[in-house]
């Protein structure tokens, strides 16, 4: 028998909050239609590829006193795309619902991300299954992948699968990219007559696949925790040491929702916000300078030491290195097919190459990186044409040129400290921890009214559970349109349809509250300590989540 630690044991036994409209089953339900909708953005376009599931309403479920029969439904599930903690709980909540529902019903997992579907590898789950994964991080039940669902072979195969098992709905677990591909097959299989619906839910650490309709995107709240200890573990140590600057970069590959939740909950010397630096058109030179003044007027006081924060995504945000990745990631598409590139023997010939292709000014800024930067610009992008940011050093690109221009202070005088630095990457370190009660909560829920919206007949909807700073009980449960969230954004050097990411609002409440405090927090040490996440004792401790969606909320309520 697998040996689990206590923890694992006690998580096991958890039993996940529902908001109460779930609590009688998904029999008990009456759903509410809201208005039509419109996509964010460039509707015709939008209206066009998604003919058949463009404009639906949002809903939201109540529970009913009348008690409705279940058909007999086979559902398949999908985990997509990086981990978050709380995957395990959507799919327990789901299979739950679908169980409570008609105990005849079958839930199957596709293995390995959406090319399960494609490929026909899946399990069946039973209640032994499922039990053994309830509360727990990772998605290793039936693992991840980032394969993108978009070509008519793709979907013939998907309903060839689905066929076989007798599958009549499909719940996709995924971050933007993800839900654009559960909205394409949403609408491929409408349009095809399958009779199969898609639903999808919102997942990312990243915090960015939120909007009116979703709060927050499962994940972020266990993994801002998880890295706010890491934080103000290393604040404690460099407070103790006093000898080293900490470079830490944080994950969230565009949005900086992730490194601006962790700074509002440790305090950190420095916490630099991507949305800002885009919008200041901060280059990367005069990045360089805000942070040396803060370092040299730190030791000035006699403190050769500190923190600095850094979004994973910065490097695209800064505006000539923006340009230059976008100009890069189009001749990276055009490259990956050319037996000069993809044969050349040394990472010289690859530079040359593709800085042969670039534009003049987008060249000068490659060719002004280091050697390593520039070989990690070259990394595969992911299959949706991003750059692979959590590949890329910025931590170390900073402390380089942040010494160089420390040493020609020095030369000139102005500076007499010791820069010593360390750098330091969280993200993996968040993504499979064991989820907080709010995510396993929260988590559940979603699974739960996945299912929901599937029994109501739905099709190209994400599942969508608001009011999240309350109890769970008085959360509310229902579905946007999938369509209602997207735009057309450039990828693999082609317009495509694709959900729209929420960034950071510099004019929101979150943002404000750091600008209004960094000042401070810049020199005088204000460092808090979160610790380890809490699962038992005073709910304003263990019950509590993120201050981004207790600021968000608070704004939102206040002008109701
Ligand atoms: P999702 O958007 O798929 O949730 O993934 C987010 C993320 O964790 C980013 O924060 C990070 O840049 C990326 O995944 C890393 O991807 P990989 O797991 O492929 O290294």
């Amino acid at each position: 028998m697998t040996k689990l630690s206590p923890l694992q044991i006690e998580r096991l036994k958890y039993q996940p909050k529902l908001p109460s409209s779930l609590q009688n089953g998904v029999n008990s339900l009456e759903m509410v239609e809201g208005s039509a909708t419109e996509s964010v953005r460039d509707r015709e376009q939008i209206k066009a590829l998604f003919a058949n599931t463009y404009g639906k309403p949002t809903v939201t479920f109540k529970s009913s006193s009348s008690v409705s029969t279940s058909e007999v439904r086979n559902v398949g599930v999908i985990l997509s795309g990086g981990q978050a903690p709380g995957g395990h709980n959507v799919i327990a909540g789901l299979y739950d619902a679908l169980k409570s529902a008609n105990s005849a019903n079958k839930l199957y997992g596709f293995l390995g991300g959406p090319s399960g579907i494609i490929d026909g590898k899946y399990v069946e789950f039973t209640d032994e299954f499922i039990d053994a994964y309830r509360n727990t991080g990772g998605f290793d039940i039936i693992g991840s992948g980032r394969t993108k669902l978009e070509t008519e072979e793709q979907f013939q195969k998907s309903l060839a699968v689905c066929k076989k098992l007798n599958i009549s709905a499909v719940v996709i677990i995924g971050g933007d990219d993800s839900n654009t591909n559960a909205a394409l097959l949403a609408e491929w299989f409408v349009k095809n007559n399958t009779g199969i619906q898609v639903i999808g839910c919102p997942k990312t650490i990243d915090g960015d696949l939120k909007n009116e309709q979703i709060e927050i995107s499962f994940g972020f709240d266990t993994a801002t925790k998880t890295y706010a200890e890491l934080i103000g573990n290393i604040q404690r140590d460099a407070n103790s040491a006093k000898k080293y600057w900490h470079f830490i970069k944080i994950m969230g590959r565009s949005a900086s929702h992730v490194a601006l939740e962790a700074a509002l909950q440790t305090q950190p010397n420095i916490t630099l916000i991507s949305e800002e630096v885009q919008e200041k058109k901060m280059s990367l030179a005069s990045i360089i300078d805000y942070m040396t003044d803060i370092i040299v007027k730190r030791s000035d006081m006699g403190k050769n030491f500190g923190i600095a924060v850094i979004p994973e995504g910065l490097i695209e945000f800064i505006p000539e290195m923006g340009s230059m990745i976008s100009n890069l990631n189009d001749i990276m598409a055009s490259l990956e097919s050319d037996p000069n590139f993809v044969n050349a023997t040394t990472i010289r010939e690859k530079f040359d190459i593709v800085e042969n292709r670039l534009d003049t000014e987008n060249a000068k800024v490659y060719n002004s990186l280091p050697a390593l930067i520039k070989g990690q610009l070259l990394a595969d992008r992911d299959p949706h044409g991003n750059v692979q940011v959590s590949k890329i050093e910025t931590e170390k690109l900073l402390i380089e040129m942040i010494s160089t221009r420390l040493d020609e202070l020095k030369d000139q005088g102005e500076y007499i400290g010791k820069f010593s630095a360390q750098s330091h990457f969280f993200g993996y370190e968040g993504r499979c921890a064991f989820p907080s009660n709010f995510d396993a909560d929260y988590c559940y829920s979603l699974g739960y009214n996945a299912f929901a919206l599937i029994n109501f007949g739905l099709t190209g909807y994400l599942s969508s559970v608001r009011n999240l700073t309350q109890p769970a009980d008085q959360w509310i449960a229902g579905g946007v349109p999938l369509t209602m969230m997207m735009n057309m954004e450039k990828r693999h050097g082609e317009m495509k349809p694709v959900i729209q990411k929420a960034l950071v609002r510099l004019d929101g409440p979150v943002f404000k509250q750091l600008q209004d405090n960094r000042d401070d927090w810049a020199m005088n040490d204000r460092y808090l300590f979160p610790g380890a996440i809490q699962y038992f004792g005073p709910s304003s401790v263990c019950d509590i989540t993120t201050i981004t969606l207790q600021l968000e909320r608070s704004k939102e309520l206040a002008s109701v």
